[in-house]
């Protein structure tokens, strides 16, 4: 079946006449063709975006808000349906997709809401009759791109606050799942959204991709993905608004004092949910010498019971990595990691369920120092790096020894180190005594250092995609001039 995109209110074909295909990553089958879109594609997109403008952004923002309550309701409606696609074109088994949905239907309501709030402040004048505030507008037309890993929560983290806000978009998500675009956008269509608002466009970085960022008359970009994407974004992207949420490499710290079995937990969710493949994965584990050697044997023994699969099927816990050329970055690593001299516990072989399939067992390496690549690059697959630490301090010093910071967790019952390492630690989120990874929709998402300079989330999310404007309204009735009118 053929699929196509969504631009000023009609699902159009490419100018382009070329296609691609999306994979179930679990056995390879074609799921369907798509349109591979071309700059043209983007302009005209664009033009519609232009023209819907005026109107979605004069709409009172309640009346907005009143769609997306219905774009809500519609995805809980078919949490089912689209968390089996979410499933089947990315991989991660059946609940984690649930999840993925989940997340759209939280986010979108939180932002249908905000219609009725979007608070701006005042404040108070160093002049005489004279009043001061803040008010929020819409940026503009923002494009959206967005990764394959999160194929519905994260297109919603980004549409929902900027429709609700009164931009109008340019959507491009990852070619690795593009389905779940549509129906995405089918949704926010049927719940009201009007023709020209939201543009759905597929197709390579290349030339869609590139078209948005270069583009003058987008005025903002939202981006979550790979690092070296992200660059390439701020040094081409002109003077807009951009948000990066790029990759990391998170580190759990594990104390002698922790409550190991509850760290287990935390590691295996942490390192082999969505097989890897978040940005908030935790794939170091940095723990005390004190336990490291019970720690990793109990690791293992964990590993040994994880069942690879279709995330469809029921009883699998590790789904497959998202294409090919996934699978073989993942392989190339774990021989780095051997090269460098790392320890493979477990895993570390590209393995077939039923004859097909990008599937990677799940890996451990121990004995690894913190300047190993296995230790600082992103690998983005089932691979974890364990790394003995001395004390707290070494342990701190360790975690923070990468170029990335988005995620982190600290495993200890001492309040003192609890404590110490919700400040010492440099990341955008720290989770005491929980894995890295499932933050809250309602709470900023996002990192420091190369991991990224947005925040997405709640209120921040507001911030993401509407400029604050200030307004001086002077009822004196003469010239009033701040800083020089003093007396
Ligand atoms: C990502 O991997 O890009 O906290 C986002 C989490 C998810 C979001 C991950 N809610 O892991």
């Amino acid at each position: 079946m053929e699929y196509l995109n969504y631009i000023n209110g009609e699902w159009v074909k490419s100018v382009s006449g070329e296609t691609f295909e999306s994979k179930n990553p679990a056995n390879e089958r074609v799921i369907g063709k798509f349109q591979k879109s071309n700059e043209e594609d983007v302009k005209v997109a664009i033009n519609a975006a232009e023209n819907a403008y005026e109107n979605w952004s004069e709409m009172p923002a309640a009346k907005r808000g009143e769609i997306l309550f219905r774009a809500a309701d519609l995805l809980m409606k078919n949490k089912q349906k689209l968390g089996k696609l979410v499933a089947t074109e990315m991989g991660k088994v059946l609940s984690e997709s649930l999840g993925d949905v989940q997340e759209a239907i939280d986010v979108t309501y939180y932002m249908a809401a905000e219609g009725r709030r979007l608070f701006g402040h005042t404040t108070t004048s160093e002049l005489r009759d004279k009043f001061c505030m803040t008010i929020r507008v819409p940026i503009g037309i923002v494009g959206c791109i967005t990764p394959w890993n999160f194929p519905t929560a994260i297109p919603s983290w980004k549409i929902m606050p900027a429709l609700i806000c009164g931009n109008t978009i340019i959507f491009k998500p990852s070619s690795d799942t593009p389905l779940c675009a549509v129906e995405f956008v089918k949704i926010l269509v049927k719940a009201g959204v009007p023709k020209g608002v939201l543009n759905l466009v597929t197709g390579p970085g290349g030339t869609v991709g590139k078209e948005i960022v270069k583009n003058k008359k987008i005025r903002g970009i939202s981006f979550t993905g790979h690092r070296n994407t992200g660059k390439w974004i701020l040094q081409n992207a002109g003077i807009k608004r951009i948000g990066l949420e790029l990759g990391s490499k998170n580190g759990i710290i594990i104390m002698d004092d922790a409550n190991l079995e509850i760290a287990l937990d935390g590691v295996i969710w942490g390192a082999f949910g969505t097989t890897g493949q978040r940005c908030t994965a935790a794939s170091r584990v940095i723990v005390h010498k004190k336990v490291k050697k019970k720690f990793e044997n109990m690791l293992v023994n964990r590993v040994k019971k994880l069942k690879l699969g279709s995330g469809l099927n029921p009883g699998v816990d590790v789904g497959p990595l998202i294409n090919k050329a996934a699978l073989e970055k993942v392989t190339s690593y774990v021989e780095i990691g051997k090269r460098e001299g790392a320890k493979l516990l477990i895993g570390g072989k590209p393995v077939k369920v039923k004859g097909k399939g990008y599937f990677f067992t799940p890996s451990i390496f121990t004995n690894c120092n913190i300047d190993m690549n296995i230790c600082q690059d992103e690998i983005f697959g089932p691979v974890v790096a364990i790394i003995e630490a001395k004390n707290f301090d070494d342990a701190i010093k360790k975690i923070n020894s990468v170029d990335y910071g988005l995620s982190s967790a600290i495993y200890t019952e001492n309040i003192r180190y609890a404590f110490k390492a919700m400040k010492k630690i440099e990341a955008g989120l720290t989770y005491i005594n929980s894995s890295t990874i499932g933050s809250e929709i309602h709470l900023p998402f996002g990192g420091v250092k190369q991991s990224g300079n947005a925040r997405e989330g709640g209120i921040h999310g507001i911030d993401e995609f509407s400029e604050i404007k200030t307004i001086y309204f002077d009822y004196s009735g003469r010239l009033q001039k701040a800083q020089i009118d003093t007396s």
